[in-house]
């Protein structure tokens, strides 16, 4: 085992999209488990667009960091040594870790993950976090019946993929937005959404979501906000159900964006929106991972990850995420 531990921490304070330099490598002492407390060696990191909002220091549903702090995220890891009889040396284990090659944490806080139930990493993805997030927000929240024009934003990241799949497995039209060329035949040729559009070369909104979903929207899942949002509202359907899962067109912002008012739309159309948080549903995350593990088993969730090799490269791997420059799910591949 090596003596001192690699870290990433916050050096700035990210003005607008978060730079290289807004983060530093650091090494430190190797880090001992006390009492209940378990040493894990990190083999995956995730970065997550929330984490933007740890950067400038304020908490709102995740802890804001302060300047020199190890920057936190999900962590998928190898347990070396255990105070907790909850886990053991060799262990594959999930938890808020952060970005560094060790990190002590109470084994209570830690997960145990199967490694026969799929790649270790897939507990950062599918099964894990945006798993849950796609699961629970599109089932709960908007309740698709059979035959509804489902619209997701976002949609071929990491929740956004899955959730126009599960859109799919329930009878749904899946239709999709996302970013690029790419991202579009991904999610109509590989993923079997009904249509999508690349917002980034459609100028006209509108006449894209009218030309897709003739009907209407019946339910929007919405990860991205702003001038997308604001054309998927006006053409929302009778008794639609809006999900607000992620505004990340405004994690960036440095003035407040404002936009055309469209709560009326909500009247017209007798619509509900309703915003969540994935941790709102943990008393049944149990019952949501067996569901899309039997899902992935049987191949009808297909996943895609984005592996950035490296704990050095953990903030690129970052921000090229909040550029959209991932495909699936964005990773940190770190040691071997
Ligand atoms: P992700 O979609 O894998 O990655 C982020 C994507 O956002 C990028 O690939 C990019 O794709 C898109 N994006 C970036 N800037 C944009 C902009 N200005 N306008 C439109 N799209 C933009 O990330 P994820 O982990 O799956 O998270 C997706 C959303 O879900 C985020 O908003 C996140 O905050 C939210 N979330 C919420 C919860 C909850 O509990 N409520 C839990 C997890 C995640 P394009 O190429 O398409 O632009
Ligand atoms: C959580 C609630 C929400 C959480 C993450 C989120 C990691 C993510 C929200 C977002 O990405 O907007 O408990 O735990």
């Amino acid at each position: 085992m090596p003596t001192l531990n690699r870290q990433i921490t916050l050096a700035a304070r990210p003005v607008g999209m978060p730079k290289e330099s807004d983060f530093r490598l650091e090494e430190s002492p190797m880090p001992r488990p006390g009492g209940g407390e378990v040493l894990v060696q990190a083999r995956y990191l995730s970065v997550d667009p929330y984490m933007r909002g740890r950067l400038s220091g304020v908490t709102t549903y995740a802890r804001g960091l302060d300047l020199g702090e190890v920057i936190v995220g999900g962590v998928v890891g190898r347990v070396v040594e255990s105070n907790d009889p909850r886990h053991s040396a060799g262990d594959t284990v999930e938890g808020m870790l952060g970005w560094q090659e060790y990190a002590v944490a109470p084994g209570r806080l830690l997960r145990q993950i199967d490694p026969a139930a799929g790649p270790i990493s897939s507990a950062l993805y599918v099964l894990g976090m945006p798993g849950l997030t796609a699961y629970f927000g599109l089932l709960e929240i908007c309740r698709p019946h059979a035959g509804e024009t489902v619209v997701v934003s976002g949609a071929a990241g990491a929740v956004g993929s899955l959730v126009g799949q599960i859109a799919r497995i329930k009878r749904c039209r899946a239709i999709g937005i996302a970013g690029s060329r790419e991202k579009v035949r991904f999610l109509t040729e590989e993923l079997g959404f009904d249509g999508a559009f690349n917002y980034r070369e459609t100028t006209d909104y509108a006449a894209k979501l009218k030309e897709l979903c003739p009907n209407g929207v019946d339910v929007y899942f919405d990860n991205v906000g702003g001038v997308i949002t604001d054309a998927v509202m006006r053409h929302i359907a009778t008794n639609a159900r809006v999900a607000v899962c992620g505004q990340i067109s405004q994690y960036n912002a440095v003035e407040p964006e404002t936009g055309p008012r469209w709560l009326s739309q909500l009247i017209v159309r007798q619509a509900k929106v309703e915003g969540f948080l994935v941790s709102q549903f943990a008393g049944r995350f149990e019952d949501g991972l067996r569901q899309l593990s039997t899902w992935m088993k049987e191949k009808r969730l297909v996943y895609r990850e984005d592996v950035v090799d490296g704990l050095e490269n953990a903030p690129q791997a970052f921000i090229r995420m909040l550029e959209g420059k991932n495909i699936g799910k964005q990773l940190v591949k770190v040691g071997t």
